[in-house]
């Protein structure tokens, strides 16, 4: 596909996903508005629909919890029967800090959009709207972050804990199999429930059953304890201070405590945290051996010892030191070297590695928008040329899926990307990346 074709498809997926007012990520797969996904597909409408940019965010924050909680699903339609689990799974009435409506679920995704607000400032600086919008929109942005070091942090070390893969955005992760295998399932106890997703997706590309009685016993846990009580800290197998998540967490600081200083809005909070994660970041999640950040489980007080994705986006926060950020360029380096489309979600020399399966391996279109920033604000253009390229390679061969294959070799003979297709975050980063960068 050339240029134009490829704008002209992804404005399309953009705009038959939008549902005046916001976007779902995918038709029937993920009929609703979820947390991060929102937050990239504005990268799109900034292209073609500026208002719509506004709008997605405002959506999204209609959900925002009195707890500063972003939820990582806004059950905009109470009728739609397309996915599970459904707002009435969740119950997050149980908290009384939830909006009646619209209804939401009741854990968070990473806080990508103090950054997004940024790239749109940016853009938009000249016009009074936008000016008043982030103005506006700012605070309620700031307690998203001061959610995730309330009731995140308990030890307040500067470093944010997960206790679902759902939080993560990347859901099977092999980073997670000794977290969720801790979990003992009762089918006498776990409630019923049917997947929907299997019957929309090919089923080799999506979770195994185990693992989505797995995500339902998380589930039940948050549920009891009104989803953000000490209890879950307390009791919950899996408790994980992730490289994804407190990455975003940091790159977000750092854009809101520059919007702050332009707008002359307080930004003395968030500097106070930003001081501590940077940090913290470095020092304790930082694995010299694997030379690669890794994700620490707070369980077993121990690094969780895997090359994986959540890493390289120490490179888009601009957290890594320098010799850090050398040593990520040059294992993406060799990865390219050896015939692998950039960046597989997981490490190829890892047994657990799976080319195919979701997050145990494919390439993620956002993860490559992230990770192209990242290696261009450290000057390794080379590599950031070939992540680009890479995904405007794989999105023109195989069309705007969810997810792709990551060797090359067995692309090559592919007619398609794995999971949903007409997918809105990779229409809005491939739109991004072809009209903003050219
Ligand atoms: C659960 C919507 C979401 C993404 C996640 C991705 C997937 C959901 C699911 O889809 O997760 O949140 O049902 O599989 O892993 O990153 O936000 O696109």
């Amino acid at each position: 596909m050339q240029k134009r074709e490829l704008v002209n498809e992804a404005i399309d997926t953009l705009k038959l996903n939008w549902r005046d007012g916001f976007t779902v990520p995918k038709n029937k797969l993920y009929p609703f508005q979820w947390n991060w996904d929102s937050g990239f597909t504005c990268l799109g409408h900034a292209c073609f629909e500026p208002q719509w940019a506004m709008r997605e965010l405002t959506s999204l924050f209609s959900g925002q919890w009195a707890n500063g909680m972003i939820p990582h699903i806004i059950f905009h339609s109470e009728t739609e029967s397309t996915y599970f689990p459904n707002h009435d799974f969740w119950q997050a009435e149980v908290n009384p800090g939830a909006p009646p409506k619209p209804k939401t679920s009741g854990i968070s995704q990473p806080p990508v959009h103090g950054f997004i607000l940024e790239v749109l400032f940016n853009k938009f600086s000249d016009d009074p709207n936008w000016v008043a919008f982030v103005k506006a929109i700012f605070p309620k942005v700031l307690h998203s972050h001061r959610y995730f070091y309330t009731y995140r942090d308990p030890k307040s070390e500067g470093l944010a804990f997960l206790y679902h893969p759902w939080e993560s955005g990347r859901d099977n992760s092999p980073i997670w199999d000794e977290s969720i295998a801790r979990i003992e399932i009762d089918k006498a106890t776990l409630p019923p429930y049917t997947r929907k997703d299997t019957q929309l997706a090919n089923q080799e590309e999506r979770p195994t059953s185990d693992q989505y009685d797995r995500y339902v016993y998380l589930l039940e846990l948050g549920k009891k304890h009104q989803y953000d009580g000490p209890g879950i800290f307390e009791e919950s197998p899996m408790l994980v201070q992730d490289t994804l998540i407190n990455a975003i967490l940091i790159q977000s600081n750092q854009s809101l405590i520059r919007i702050g200083e332009r707008l002359g809005l307080d930004t003395g909070e968030l500097k106070e945290w930003q001081a501590q994660s940077t940090s913290a970041y470095r020092e304790k999640l930082w694995n010299e051996d694997l030379a690669t950040f890794t994700c620490y489980d707070l369980r077993s007080q121990a690094q969780i010892e895997h090359k994986e994705i959540g890493g390289l986006t120490a490179l888009s926060a601009e957290v890594a030191s320098a010799d850090q950020a050398k040593k990520l360029n040059d294992y993406l380096q060799n990865l390219h070297d050896r015939g692998y489309y950039l960046c597989p979600s997981f490490d190829v020399d890892s047994p657990l590695f799976d080319s195919k399966r979701y997050w145990r391996g494919p390439i993620w279109p956002q993860m490559n928008w992230l990770i192209y920033r990242g290696l261009k604000a450290y000057g390794f253009q080379d590599t950031a040329e070939i992540v680009k390229n890479d995904l405007l390679e794989l999105v023109s061969r195989l069309g705007f899926y969810e997810y792709f294959e990551a060797q090359k070799s067995v692309a090559a003979h592919l007619e398609n990307g794995y999971g949903g297709g007409q997918f809105s975050w990779t229409s809005a980063c491939v739109l991004d990346l072809l009209m903003v960068d050219g």
